[in-house]
């Protein structure tokens, strides 16, 4: 192949489980430095508005592999498998001609109809994985690994792509189980994260100016984080605010030794891949399934459509396309993944798609597509673990409207209750923390009445139902595992 010819780019999709931006110095992290990471975002650009869909881990990656909303892949909860016979951007590169292979978390189910289809290698945790001596599901099989997955799913990864022979284009999905919890840290990490971690400035958020559903979630890191979380007795004599700060000390620093071993294994493989001589045609990606909540008001996890938890870090860079060093506050979303893929691939997507390429944005075009409104819906309802109740809402360049369904979709909660739906409204130019919701104040109602009628008119495009119920199949499966 002779230097000036296009080549079709290779795909490095680096995912992580729960890594927010806030733990990223790209984004002005006050807490670490992940300097492989910076360093996509340095040679290409770093969306500063990626928002997830859905915020839980195997709704996120549906619609991460299909380009579709959960109402259309059907992947709406945790316990919701994917059917994977769908068109994915990875079959679809697969039937163009590419070599495709994921490594790491999959949570989308096993067995036949679930285990991945569209790729020519796959070693996947089962479920959730663990952090050390994890087991492999493979297409021939279980198969047992000594040593800690975030390394060693970088060097089977490294391992496949030496492996091939041929100059066709590669496809290559690393997606870690880290920094999901328990946050287990590798030894060689433990040195790291032992000086005093800020506190967020809304750590000691009451919810006073929230609905119920803000009041009811139990996440937080004063009272729902377990041992095996935490690791260490707190010491005697603290009353609550000392053991929350105590707490999140413990929590924090766990999780940046994660997101450490995480930010050199990205190196790791970018190197390599830049040893293969292969660097300027190959996009490179990295992103986590949601945010998370790092102690901003008091929290640990997701689910929320609040910032921390809806807002992903997503970062890219293409040098043969994309020129280095920009950012942009697009309104993209995970859904817009596949078919940014394929586009820079050159492969058509398939018409049930229901992103938008980046390309465009990623080369900096004046006039990129982009969406005004972002459409969002979390469907658990008043889940055992973490009792977030299940919404829907919009979010536009200042505003954000959310709507308590409350009903669950006919899912079970677990206190076996329905409350009164609810709605909150934020303006995030004036109160970017969503500390008070001015869906009651008269001076925001036409505000309001034009994004009600926004999130309609989205619903009504992107063909979902208000008030459509699950399938037999969903509530069989939502009544067992929820
Ligand atoms: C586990 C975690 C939860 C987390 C879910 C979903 N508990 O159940 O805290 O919200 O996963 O996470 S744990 O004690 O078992 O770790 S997700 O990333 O898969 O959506
Ligand atoms: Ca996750």
């Amino acid at each position: 192949m002779n230097d000036q010819s296009p080549r079709r780019p290779n795909v490095l999709f680096f995912l992580t489980d729960d890594h927010a931006s806030a733990a990223i110095s790209a984004y002005g992290s006050r807490v670490n430095t992940t300097p492989r990471i910076d360093a996509i975002a340095e040679n290409g650009v770093r969306f500063d508005r990626a928002l997830v869909n859905n915020a839980l881990c195997t709704p996120s990656r549906a619609a991460i592999l299909t380009g579709t909303y959960s109402h259309v892949n059907g992947v709406t909860t945790l316990a919701t498998p994917m059917d994977s016979g769908q068109p994915t951007f990875v079959s679809e590169l697969k039937a163009a001609g590419y070599r495709t292979a994921i490594f790491g978390k999959w949570h989308l189910g096993h067995g036949e109809g679930h285990d991945p289809q569209g790729f020519d290698h796959w070693e996947i945790h089962a479920d959730q994985g663990t952090y050390t001596d994890p087991v492999f599901l493979t297409a021939d099989g279980p198969v047992e690994l000594e040593g800690y997955a975030t390394d060693l799913l970088t060097d089977r990864a490294i391992a496949w792509l030496d492996e091939q022979e041929g100059d066709e284009p590669w496809c290559v999905l690393v997606w870690f189980k880290a920094p999901h919890r328990p946050w287990v840290p590798h030894e060689r990490h433990m040195g790291l994260y032992t000086a005093e971690i800020p506190l967020p400035e809304t750590f000691d958020d009451d919810y006073s100016g929230r609905g119920t559903p803000a009041h009811h979630a139990t996440m937080r890191v004063a009272e729902d984080l377990t041992d095996v979380d935490l690791k260490e007795d707190p010491p005697e004599g603290l009353d609550y605010d000392g053991l929350a700060r105590w707490k999140y000390q413990r929590y924090m620093a766990d999780y940046l030794r994660c997101v450490a071993a995480v930010d050199e294994n990205v190196g790791r493989l970018v190197d390599h891949v830049a040893a293969r001589g292969e660097a300027a045609d190959t996009l490179t990606i990295y992103g986590s399934d949601q945010g998370f909540f790092l102690g901003e008001h008091g929290w640990f996890d997701k689910r929320f459509m609040y910032e921390e938890s809806l807002r992903m870090p997503l970062v890219m860079s293409y040098p043969r396309k994309v020129p280095a060093g920009r950012s942009t506050e697009a309104l993209v979303s995970n859904v817009d993944l596949a078919q940014t893929i394929l586009d820079a691939a050159g492969v058509p997507a398939p018409p049930r798609m229901q992103g938008i390429s980046l390309l465009p944005t990623l080369a900096g075009e004046a006039d990129a597509p982009a969406r005004d409104s972002f459409y969002y819906r979390f469907y658990e309802h008043d889940d055992r673990e973490h009792h977030v109740w299940a919404h829907y809402g919009v979010r536009t360049d200042r505003y954000k409207l959310i709507y308590y369904y409350a009903d669950g979709l006919g899912l079970p909660n677990t206190r076996n209750t329905t409350y009164p739906p609810e709605w909150e409204l934020f303006d995030l130019e004036t109160d970017p923390q969503e500390l008070r919701s001015v869906h009651d104040d008269p001076a925001y109602r036409d505000v309001r009445d034009e994004l009600t009628g926004q999130l309609a008119k989205l619903q009504a495009e992107l063909g979902d139902d208000a008030y459509v119920r699950p399938s037999p199949a969903e509530r069989a499966a939502a009544l067992g595992r929820l």
